[in-house]
């Protein structure tokens, strides 16, 4: 078996951890919202424009190929990582907005009707509801919504009584952004499927967590952001079973996407061509694939009892302070904690938390319909990765208990 590294050693990797913000040692809380980067991806990403930079799929000449072989291995390493049937399932996408953009102009034009439903929840980030009402509006499709409970956790009920003859697809988060719940999507997907209804995931925050493995899932489209999971910006993924995508129109136009043009006809590309019009972002794609090379050279057993261990320790930490609540209490979670304090808006706690080094996200995160539930403006959201300490946790509740006295 390989040498899997040790998580201990994680934060040394990251350079931009080491720095004083403030005036204080930064303690960095906001990884829901982006994830540090390692020294690998850094130096992957510096090496393209540094030795091959080059267009790929284009040009006949070295740099060219090596750029292009670079590019295309990052697919197969993401193929594998997701446990993906074929590398041409794995369409690079700028994140995972984009991906269910894609979805929802591709297969939802072509397949959707007026009148058909698509069901989603009510902890859904802005990126799985805004296209699927852009498409309402196009084609007269209607909504539905999952409620969820007090603790944050979808009503399976609701789901399964949702399920019906109209439902032309069900899309869904693997994690809640804005609460951590992790989703029963195993369930989802195979009530789902037991009515010939197509599933996809938003897995932007459960791919850097936990592994998935899209086969075993059975979902028919996954999409995540590489800036999550310690890769770069501007680079994401799409997965999709080979049988739609071969199905599914191209969406934008251009290079790269099409075999032949003339002003008469256009024929398309094959897959994942068809779907990547365009230069595409080959540094970044290149460099997630570093970042999968780096992930995966933890052990996941160890990844997931960590982040749980922090996740523990910041719960029971944050509930000793007296008036602090926590928004979502699911009994399944991943490394994130929404709060709130008696009588501070989560804006001013976060701007104080910041003038001593502490990077929380406060509002809405991007995920209104959460906030609506529970009738509050936002929360404090701390997120927690593999480089985070319990010392980071101390200095936050600190921190909180400090802001608290001054209030
Ligand atoms: N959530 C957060 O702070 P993009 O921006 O395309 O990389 O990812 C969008 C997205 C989609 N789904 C979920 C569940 C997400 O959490 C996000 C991004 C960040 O929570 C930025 S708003």
């Amino acid at each position: 078996m390989a040498n899997h590294k040790k998580i201990s050693d994680a934060r040394k990797d990251f350079p931009l951890l080491d720095q004083m913000v403030n005036g204080k040692p930064l303690v960095y809380l906001d990884n829901a919202a982006t994830m540090q980067k390692p020294h690998e991806v850094i130096d992957t990403v510096t090496e393209v424009y540094t030795k091959y930079n080059s267009n790929i799929h284009r040009g006949t000449h070295h740099l060219s190929n090596v750029c292009t072989e670079a590019f295309e291995e990052a697919r197969i390493k993401i193929q594998k990582f997701i446990n993906a049937g074929y590398s041409h399932e794995i369409i690079f996408t700028r994140g995972t907005t984009e991906s269910v953009n894609l979805v929802a102009n591709t297969f939802g034009d072509a397949f959707l009707k007026e009148g058909d439903e698509v069901i989603i929840s009510e902890l859904e980030h802005h990126s799985n509801i805004v296209p699927w009402q852009l498409l309402r509006e196009r084609k007269g499709i209607e909504l539905k919504v999952i409620p969820i409970t007090e603790e944050g956790e979808l009503n399976m009920e609701v789901f399964h009584s949702l399920l019906s003859d109209r439902t032309a697809l069900v899309a869904i988060a693997h994690v809640s952004n804005a609460l951590g719940t992790i989703n029963p999507i195993k369930e989802i997907i195979s009530a789902a499927h037991a009515k010939d209804i197509p599933v996809l995931i938003d897995g932007a925050q459960a791919v850097h967590h936990f592994p998935v493995d899209v086969t075993e899932l059975d979902c028919d489209f996954y999409a995540f952001s590489g800036h999550k999971l310690y890769g770069p910006t501007g680079i994401g993924v799409l997965y999709g079973k080979e049988k739609w995508l071969n199905k599914m129109p191209p969406w934008q136009g251009g290079g790269e996407m099409i075999k032949s043009v003339t002003f008469e006809k256009t024929t398309f590309n094959e897959l994942p061509f068809k779907f990547e019009a365009g230069t595409p972002h080959y540094a970044g794609a290149i460099g997630l694939g570093k970042a999968i090379d780096y992930l995966t050279s933890y052990q996941w057993d160890e990844i997931i009892n960590f982040e749980k261990e922090l996740l523990d320790y910041a719960t029971e930490k944050l509930l000793s302070v007296d008036g602090l609540k926590i928004y979502g209490t699911a009994k399944n979670k991943s490394s994130v904690i929404s709060f709130l304090v008696d009588g501070i808006h989560p804006y001013d706690m976060g701007v104080m938390l910041d003038k001593m080094g502490i990077a929380v996200r406060t509002g809405h995160h991007c995920a209104q319909p959460v906030m609506d539930k529970f009738g509050i403006p936002g929360t404090v959201r701390a997120s927690f990765a593999i480089y985070n300490t319990k010392e980071d946790i101390d200095k936050l509740v600190e921190g909180v208990i400090k802001i608290k006295s001054i209030f």
